[in-house]
């Protein structure tokens, strides 16, 4: 009896669907919220969802390697069995195999090197991790609907039952030849269970080590997480001021933040915007990447300051300092826009925000991702 074969595919090969389908909903849910579509509603409360949503979509995703690779290995004589080919049917079946495990190592590999901060490929990750989301999601589709009647049978049977090939009396093989042979495979192979319980210790091993990044309980056993909680001011840096080029302007006593509503606009300087009415709020980071850290932000509300140029209602855009880079601009929904907690930031954690935080000012607003936090705000602007 090998340890190979259906009973262990189907029963991770469940719990890697299940890794799959949350990583792939959560999935939607981020790209949605970055490129909202006309139907789409994403709230401002509560304002730890992002958090917990794509820090989900990482921890499982982490939680399918070791799962993969168990069920790669349970199925792995299967994948070279001649023939190669075959009929029309099986050239469907094993082409549909070949686009999953092609499409889930590839989106598995690149999002953890992404969480890594490693990009050693060409292409632009969202993009390409994007649509390999619906290649892989309809493959597990297919995969499905072909195994249903192999996954049924296998997870029927106990997990330690001879399977029907096992029981089949191997003719034209001596007796004493099939008892030593099964005698060799007992004492060589290693049970079904103990693959299993092998399979769910290193998922929970591998989740508990990114968890941290964005549990800040489960921070000292997380080896794994890239980012969990270091950086200036109790808050990690994704990218610095320096690496955005907006050090020199940051710094420039001529900084000024432009503030416009159709025609009517105002310019305010640093001191300007601490001296209006300021407001805090408890909010989280939440990076795309999964990590994700909370802290205390206090500045201007932006409807405030919009209404000192007759805001009326709309989305905004802001606009960072930087010249170049994907993230130097966000827009706001006029939700997000109207929320009390949407602040022109300035200060994090009782400090004035530092030169890597956003200083002179940054965007924060409750329950969106990081990548959408805009820092070193320079201009901010009401669309029509
Ligand atoms: N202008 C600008 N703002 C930005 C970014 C950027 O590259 N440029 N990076 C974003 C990303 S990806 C994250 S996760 C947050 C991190 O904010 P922090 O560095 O203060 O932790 O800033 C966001 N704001
Ligand atoms: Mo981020």
């Amino acid at each position: 009896m090998s340890a190979r074969g259906p009973e262990v595919a189907s029963r991770v090969g469940i719990a890697l669907g299940i890794a799959i389908l949350v990583c792939f909903g959560t999935g939607l849910l981020s790209h949605w919220i970055q490129h909202p579509p006309t139907w789409f509603w994403w709230p401002t409360r509560p304002v730890w969802l992002y958090r917990f949503t794509q820090g989900t979509h990482v921890i499982a995703g982490v939680i399918a390697i070791p799962l993969l690779l168990v069920k790669l290995w349970a199925v792995y004589p299967r994948l070279f069995q001649r023939p190669i080919l075959g009929s029309p049917l099986r050239i469907a079946e094993r082409g549909s195999i070949a686009v999953l495990v092609g499409s889930v190592i590839f989106q598995l590999s690149t999002g953890l090197a992404n969480i890594a901060q490693y990009y050693p490929w060409k292409f632009f990750f969202p993009t390409a991790h994007y649509a390999m989301a619906y290649i892989a999601a309809g493959a597990l589709a297919v995969h499905l609907a072909v195994k249903l009647p192999v996954i049924r049978e296998a997870l029927r049977r106990p997990i330690e039952s001879p399977t029907p090939a096992d029981q089949a009396s191997p003719e034209g093989i001596s007796p004493a030849h099939a008892m030593s042979n099964a005698a060799d495979r007992r004492v060589t192979r290693v049970s079904r269970r103990t693959v299993l319980n092998a399979a769910w210790v290193s998922a929970a091993v591998a989740g508990l080590a990114v968890a941290g990044q964005t549990v800040p309980l489960l921070r000292w056993v997380s080896f794994l997480a890239p980012r969990s909680g270091h950086g200036p001011q109790g808050v990690p840096v994704n990218r610095s001021a320096a690496a955005a080029g907006v050090a020199e302007r940051a710094r420039d006593p001529g900084y000024r933040l432009l503030v416009r509503a159709g025609d009517r606009q105002r310019e305010f300087t640093r001191t300007e915007l601490a001296a209006l009415p300021q407001t805090s709020a408890r909010l989280p980071i939440a990076c795309v990447e999964g990590w994700s850290a909370s802290a205390h932000w206090s500045g201007v509300r932006l409807r405030d300051v919009l209404a000192l140029v007759g805001y009326t209602g709309g989305d905004v855009r802001c606009d960072s300092l930087e010249t170049s880079g994907i993230y130097r601009s966000s827009v706001l929904p006029q939700r997000h826009v109207l929320d009390r907690d949407t602040l022109i930031a300035m200060t994090v954690n009782g400090e004035i925000l530092d030169l890597d935080h956003g200083y002179p000012c940054r965007l924060i607003a409750p329950n969106r991702p990081g990548v959408l936090q805009t820092k070193w705000l320079s201009r901010i602007e009401v669309l029509p």
